[in-house]
């Protein structure tokens, strides 16, 4: 057994050793996969863990194995938002205000039970969102925590109408606990390392209720280095929609065939920083290795300018693709 298996790899592990159904067990097996630091020395603990897993999946048979698969949320649009946060804090809301989907909203706690996507459209792009269960006081359900681990980034919404801060600060330190930390991936960070960075935003909502402000202001005081925004869930978000975009921090480039204007109702969505050769490769792979050169409108010195696949991006630019 390797000797630097984390308090969570253990904890884990005894809940695994307590699951009564299948189900539960492949759970906190994965749950043990996701928080095992990643080097040499658990390469057969970690394959050993998989063979497990995939045993127990065929055992289950074909029914029950869809039912697991389905608790995870198939990515749409350009990107996959978890929404997240203590009870009663207006989550159902935002994502029935700025998406298509229609969750419960109640001004009881605990109201949600299960995960709901919906889609959200800003300027050109969509955008997927996911309603999903309060963090309460139970320990929250593994699948939650799967969902938050495979998003693209995280709304941490709390309710200013009670202590925003606590709840903020009890939710970032569970976080921490599942090897879920909020921010950019240091560059200097081990590659073998278990934790997963997210982007966030934190929305401080119920604004409305916090007549002169404050808690908003000592929440922003408190989470400086989290970019945060005070929303009130019925009112209008187009404000909230914005920072959710550029959270993400990406660019949109169009395509185009030669002697036809680009389309630009469809932009590729990338990360900021994205070369040529990521953009093809989005397209198609087998494209990404036919291309010779692109051409390109914006980011070249002149409209039109032949670039290599690894010229660099930006937001705006009109690309058409040589093979
Ligand atoms: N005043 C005010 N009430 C809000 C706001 N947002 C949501 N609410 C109300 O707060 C209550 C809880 O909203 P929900 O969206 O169900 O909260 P939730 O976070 O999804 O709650 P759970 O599913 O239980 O975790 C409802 O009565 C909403 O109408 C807001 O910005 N201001
Ligand atoms: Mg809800």
């Amino acid at each position: 057994m390797p000797a630097n298996l984390t308090p969570q790899y253990h904890e884990a592990e005894k809940n695994y050793r307590e699951a009564k159904t299948t189900q539960e067990k492949i759970a906190w097996l994965e749950e043990m996969l996701a928080v095992m630091p990643k080097h040499k020395g658990t390469d057969h603990l970690r394959a050993e863990l998989r063979t497990k897993i995939a045993n127990l999946t065929n055992s289950m048979g074909k029914k029950a194995a869809t039912a697991h698969v389905s608790m995870k949320i198939e990515k749409a649009g350009a990107a996959q938002i978890a929404v997240i946060g203590p009870p009663n804090s207006g989550k159902s809301q935002i994502v029935a205000s700025i998406t298509n989907a229609k969750p419960n909203v109640a001004a009881y706690p605990y109201t949600t039970q299960s995960a709901t996507p919906g889609m959200m459209h800003y300027e050109n792009v969509q955008i997927q969102l996911i309603d999903t269960p309060p963090f309460g006081e139970q320990p929250p359900e593994w699948w939650l925590i799967n969902i938050i681990r495979r998003a693209d980034a995280l709304l941490i919404m709390v309710d200013l109408s009670v202590d925003a801060m606590t709840q903020a600060d009890e939710l970032i330190n569970l976080l921490k606990e599942k090897n879920i930390v909020l921010g950019k991936k240091p560059e200097e960070e081990d590659e073998d390392s278990p934790i997963t960075y997210k982007k966030v935003l934190l929305v401080g909502n119920k604004a409305d209720l916090d007549m002169d402000g404050r808690k908003y202001r000592d929440l922003q005081e408190m989470f400086g280095a989290l970019p945060t925004i005070a929303t009130n869930a019925t009112s209008n978000l187009d404000e909230l929609k914005k920072r959710i975009f550029e959270m993400l921090d990406v660019i949109r480039v169009y395509t185009k065939t030669p002697g036809q204007k680009a389309d630009m109702t469809d932009p590729i969505v990338l990360e900021t920083g994205s070369t040529l050769g990521m953009a093809a490769m989005q397209i198609h792979k087998s494209l990404a290795q036919k291309m010779k050169y692109a051409r390109v409108w914006g980011s070249g010195k002149f409209d039109g300018m032949m670039v290599k696949r690894d010229h660099v991006l930006q937001d705006g630019d009109i690309i058409e693709l040589h093979v």
